[in-house]
């Protein structure tokens, strides 16, 4: 892409309403703007990045087993009736009325229409196990929309749900979550810690959050300094295996780390005083386990093995797909702007023309802008007519984390200058060299 011909509204000014720093940075980098209080327009560099994460936790669902589908955001009132949560999800409900009188709501979550969609076609313990889930927007009424899209009123989660035959069944489903939650946060360049939690109105008593530490963070949180050295990596996963993803559960969760919720000040004394961690951070997803509680309530029942009719054992599984956004950069930023990890960026790398008009140095810059998408990658070009100093600002605003300069300078000596966003640190070497560099790092991303 060349940024003159690319839209990215990027704000001198720092906006006044934007109480963190993602916000802030979101606002200036031009990525979202506020559409009403808590609903956001997705700017062409915020979709980018949001397409980018929405696409690392499909992957990483599929391989984990579970199925891709799609469920709409309006729901009827009648299958939330059914379970009782009509009356009980309070004010955070969104409660809309068609022109024929019938009660509707956009979804905060789908427990409810997964239930009935699964109980209309399953009925024998041969179609089991079985995890399906879907990436869609929400809606939740919150009193407080605040951080930008950290707390939105409308906001994209991935929620999944799974439905075994057994209490046994679901919780390997339960552990196969977390598991592939670990590598799909690892995969952002973020490390989520899972830690005991409450269920709200979701239900049931086996939950973990997800979290990132950030002094920004909504939830206090309570832990062993040792989770945080706990890495998961490039481990290779059979997912059907109940012994792996349980021996992993278990190595991610034995050491204490709470959110204040279900925080147990005996068991956290109990940890050597050095260790001891009272922090913020940044909930990004969260899984559960809650039996039959939909399934008793909506009739979803199976024939088992014994001929017999039971109720399935359920979960849910949610990923805040847009609040990961804000989480990354709360992670990830400097005081020149934002540093994408590798994983999310919306562009591979930005190229830099220090002079615009030269015959020899735009040749350059289009030669490398060539020779990068040759390879696959997408560069941002800067070909505008700016000095370089506000044309590195906006570099490094939007946080692409390699940049390309190039100058009349040092094409005479056959080199342009790699630099890291992240270190700061430049490197001269020849165009080819540097495309094989940036192709080098992202092929193992
Ligand atoms: N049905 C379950 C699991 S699918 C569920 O709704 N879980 S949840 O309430 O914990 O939401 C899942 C994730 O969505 C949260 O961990 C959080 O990362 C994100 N989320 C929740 N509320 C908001 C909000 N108001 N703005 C942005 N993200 C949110």
């Amino acid at each position: 892409m060349r940024l003159s011909r690319y839209f990215l509204p990027v704000l001198k000014e720092t906006p006044r309403e934007a109480q963190i720093v993602s916000h802030r940075l979101m606002l200036q980098a031009g990525m979202i703007r506020q559409a009403s209080a808590g609903i956001y327009s997705w700017l062409p560099l915020g979709y980018k990045v949001l397409r980018n994460i929405e696409k690392i936790v499909h992957e990483e669902q599929i391989r984990a087993g579970h199925i891709p589908m799609l469920m709409p955001t309006l729901q009827s009132a009648d299958l939330w009736r059914e379970s009782g949560r009509y009356d009980d999800y309070g004010e955070e409900m969104l409660r809309i009325t068609d022109r024929h009188g019938r009660d509707m709501l956009y979804g905060p979550t789908n427990e409810e229409l997964i239930t009935d969609i699964f109980r209309s076609y399953v009925s024998s313990y041969r179609d089991l196990p079985l995890t399906l889930y879907h990436i869609q927007w929400k809606f939740r009424d919150e009193v407080r929309p605040r951080f930008g899209v950290m707390r939105g009123r409308e906001f994209y989660m991935k929620d999944g749900y799974n439905f075994d035959l057994t209490k046994e069944d679901a919780l390997h489903a339960y552990n196969r979550h977390l598991v592939s939650y670990l590598r799909t946060y690892e995969r952002m360049g973020l490390q989520a810690i899972p830690m005991r939690a409450d269920s709200g109105p979701i239900g049931g008593d086996d939950t973990h959050e997800f979290l990132v530490l950030a002094e920004t963070g909504e939830s206090e949180v309570f832990y062993d300094s040792a989770v945080t050295d706990l890495t998961f990596g490039d481990r290779e996963i059979d997912y059907d295996s109940v012994e792996q993803c349980q021996s992993i559960l278990e190595e991610f969760t034995s050491k204490y780390a709470r959110t204040d919720e279900t925080h147990d000040e005996a068991m956290f004394n109990a940890i050597p005083e050095e260790r001891r961690r009272v922090a913020r951070g940044i909930e990004v997803g969260q899984i559960f386990y809650f039996g039959t509680k939909y399934s008793d309530a909506m009739g979803a029942t199976v024939q088992g093995p014994d001929g017999k009719s039971v109720p399935v054992h359920m979960g849910s599984h949610g990923i805040g797909v847009s609040r990961l956004v804000g989480a990354i950069i709360e992670a990830s930023h400097d005081d020149k702007g934002i540093i994408w990890p590798e994983g999310v960026t919306p562009f591979h790398c930005g190229i830099v023309n220090l002079r615009q008009g030269d015959a020899e140095a735009d040749g350059a810059c289009e030669a490398l802008y060539k020779a990068l998408t040759d390879k696959g990658l997408e560069p941002l070009y800067d070909d505008r007519d700016e000095r370089a100093g506000a044309k590195f600002n906006t570099m490094d605003m939007i946080g692409l984390p390699w940049r390309i300069t190039v100058g009349p300078r040092g094409l005479k000596n056959g080199v342009v200058e790699l630099t890291s966003r992240r270190t700061g640190e430049s490197e001269e070497l020849a165009p080819e060299l540097a495309v094989a560099r940036i192709a080098e790092i992202y092929s193992g991303v």
